[in-house]
């Protein structure tokens, strides 16, 4: 496979992400990391901070020759893919839930444009980490230093945004 589109809002990017990502990489040769906007999610960091804390994680991973960051507009994600070449979508799964939630998008981009979705399970050591609970913890004032890399918590620091 050649290239693959990783999307997210990854608010924030947390260390389930970038398992999915090394994993990603490790099958693909190029991952395209597309950094969105949720509007039906409650936000926490902006783009900048977001892509610049996946950017500066990639680094730190040696993976910033095999895996790149863009940001994905307010347009729709198979045309980003069009856009830059990619074969497929991969996105993670950590229950049941999540496949509850991925079956109708996957089966609509496949729609749209016959852009198919890898599923990879999640490692079990991570299958309880959400960027929503993060956010939730960290805006309550709880730890969440074991669950994300070294440049997401710095971009919360950053942000300043503990209540
Ligand atoms: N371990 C492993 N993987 C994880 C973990 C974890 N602990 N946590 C999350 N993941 C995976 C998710 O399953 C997902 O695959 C990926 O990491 C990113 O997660 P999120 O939560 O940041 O991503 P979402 O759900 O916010 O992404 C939504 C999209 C960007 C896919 C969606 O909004 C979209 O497609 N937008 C583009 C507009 C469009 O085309 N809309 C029509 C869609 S049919």
């Amino acid at each position: 496979m050649r290239t693959v589109v990783l999307p997210g809002s990854f608010d924030p990017y947390t260390l389930g992400h970038r398992d999915l990502t090394r994993r990603a990489a490790a099958i693909a040769e190029h991952v395209v990391i597309a950094v969105t906007h949720n509007p039906s999610k409650k936000g926490l960091l902006d783009l900048e901070a977001r892509t610049g804390a996946i950017t500066a994680s990639l680094k730190a991973d040696g993976l910033d020759s095999t895996v790149e960051v863009r940001t994905l507009g307010s347009g729709l994600l198979v045309d980003f893919c069009r856009e830059v070449g990619a074969g497929a979508v991969v996105r993670g799964l950590r229950s049941q839930l999540d496949l509850a939630y991925e079956e109708p998008m996957a089966r609509m981009n496949h729609h749209l444009a016959g852009v198919d979705t890898i599923f990879l399970l999640t490692e079990a050591r991570y299958s309880h980490i959400s960027s929503s609970l993060v956010r939730e913890v960290h805006t309550l004032g709880g730890d969440v230093s074991d669950m994300l890399p070294e440049p997401s918590l710095d971009a919360l620091a950053a942000a300043g945004n503990v209540s």
